[in-house]
């Protein structure tokens, strides 16, 4: 997400911030610079335009260049700007119905059948109960899609004959979810290759006979300036209420991001970051902007971290610790809870600092790094699990060979756990080292 245009931008912030003095042809060729990253993101031009005038403005007026860390200042401008771009405050669901309706809508391919599915997770997660319902009529395997995401994620899936016509399903929906007291009805529409009227007009009529809480345009990221226009012609015909941007996980540019809440007025309310059901993200502007300017985003991960770390092998590993009788085998259930949370180079942006690693230094902390360091730990006896130190030449060509590694491998991680054990007692015993760095040394190599 957004690589290029954060690397571009880190490199005008971090100059920008080293300088005691800023003079006016000093913010020129910033503004230059950034001007031509975001272009490069593929942002809107007229989105482009404003965003450097309006930084202009702000670092030419109120002393900014004369008074005190002129740098920091108009990097601060940078970062408001990009999260004034990016939406200022988060889009909340409004869900004030029992039940409320939510209507998913888009382009075919745009991803609303794994969106409906991933939302009907969350909702389940924040407490309510959601019903996911078929209305793409015209597609009898696009009933099956849904059906086989309601089986895997276990929520209730409604379902018509084929043929039935959408409003008709949405109608007999919302009548199942009140028998069934469920309180969120998550409708997955048919989605057409272009907008065409007679889908809007169809959507149109649903719409107006349901009255939805939410109309959720949902748009693939990977299509841009394109996804920006479609954007403009539903809500022309459909009064949306957000949008869902899907793919981020594989659109390095964010473009579409960028542009999308300026030119259409509309709030981006989730992110798609995967194709597995988990893949789904509350947009966060502030927390956006931050992660592209390589300040990291700490308040993300460590909700991350509390979806999927089980919270008692958590505990468990933290008293450990404290008790100074922290083992490999802990260490080992560390790095599965980790794996849990996530491809590790989405995890390492969101550490502050980190995005300033080189891209070796990512690669480095990569999925493969953690296989190979659990192959090696599930290689030891538990006796040299809990004694690294009777790991001698013997033994660790044993391991290297049991783990597929070489003894230099072996050496490694124990050298790293060494330093990991190091660090947890300076953690402990209060001298606590940035996170960033911290969590580079046990992971990196
Ligand atoms: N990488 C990635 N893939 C996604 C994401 N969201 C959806 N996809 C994939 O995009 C493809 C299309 O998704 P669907 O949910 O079937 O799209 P749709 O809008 O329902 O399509 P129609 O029903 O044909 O209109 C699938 O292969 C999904 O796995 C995402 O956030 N990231
Ligand atoms: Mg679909």
């Amino acid at each position: 997400m957004f690589e290029s245009l954060s690397a571009r931008l880190q490199g005008v912030v971090d100059r920008l911030r080293g300088k005691a003095k800023i003079t006016e042809a000093d913010l020129d060729v910033a503004l230059r610079e950034i001007r031509l990253a975001l272009l490069e993101a593929d942002v809107n031009f007229r989105v482009v335009k404003e965003f450097v005038a309006k930084v202009r403005e702000h670092a030419l007026g109120a002393d900014v260049l004369t008074g005190v860390n002129p740098g920091q200042q108009v990097v601060k401008a940078v970062h408001d700007q990009l999260v004034e771009v990016l939406g200022g405050e988060r889009h909340v669901l409004t869900l004030d119905r029992s039940p409320s309706l939510i209507m998913l809508v888009g382009l075919q391919g745009s991803g609303k059948t794994t969106t409906a599915a991933k939302l009907a997770v969350r909702l389940r997660r924040d407490g309510h109960k959601p019903l996911l319902v078929a209305a793409d009529v015209y597609r009898p395997a696009a009933v099956d899609q849904l059906v086989s995401l309601g089986d895997q994620i276990g929520v209730e899936v409604h379902t018509r004959p084929a043929g039935t016509p959408a409003l008709e399903i949405a109608r007999s929906a919302m009548e199942q979810a009140r028998q069934r007291s469920l309180d969120v009805v998550l409708l997955d529409t048919a989605g057409r290759l272009h907008v065409d009227e007679p889908m809007m007009d169809e959507l149109v009529r649903v719409a107006g006979a349901v009255t939805p809480s939410e109309t959720l345009l949902v748009v693939d990221a990977m299509t841009g300036q394109d996804a920006v226009k479609v954007a403009e012609a539903f809500h022309h015909r459909l009064p949306l209420t957000a949008l869902v941007l899907t793919k981020m996980d594989s659109d390095a540019r964010g473009g579409a991001a960028l542009s999308i809440r300026s030119v259409t007025g509309l709030p981006i309310a989730y992110i798609g970051t995967g194709e597995r059901t988990d893949g789904l993200e509350p947009f966060h502007p502030d927390r956006l902007a931050q992660r592209i300017l390589g300040m990291g985003d700490i308040l993300s991960l460590v909700e991350r971290a509390q979806e999927t770390v089980d919270q008692q092998e958590a505990e468990r590993v933290a008293q450990r610790l404290m008790e100074s009788r922290f083992t490999l085998d802990d260490f080992r259930s560390q790095l599965a809870q980790v794996k849990k949370m996530g491809p590790i180079g989405q995890l390492v942006g969101m550490i502050p600092g980190a995005s300033q690693l080189a891209g070796a230094a990512q690669q480095a902390v990569d999925d493969g790094q953690l296989k190979r360091i659990e192959a090696i730990i599930d290689s030891m006896t538990p006796g040299e699990r809990r004694h690294p130190e009777l790991i001698k030449a013997s033994r660790r060509r044993r391991i290297a060979t049991g783990s597929g590694t070489t003894p230099a491998d072996v050496n490694r991680l124990l050298k790293q756990f060494g330093e990991m054990q190091r660090l947890m007692r300076q953690l402990g015993s209060g001298r606590l080292p940035g996170t960033g760095a911290g969590l580079r040394s046990i992971l990196g190599g």
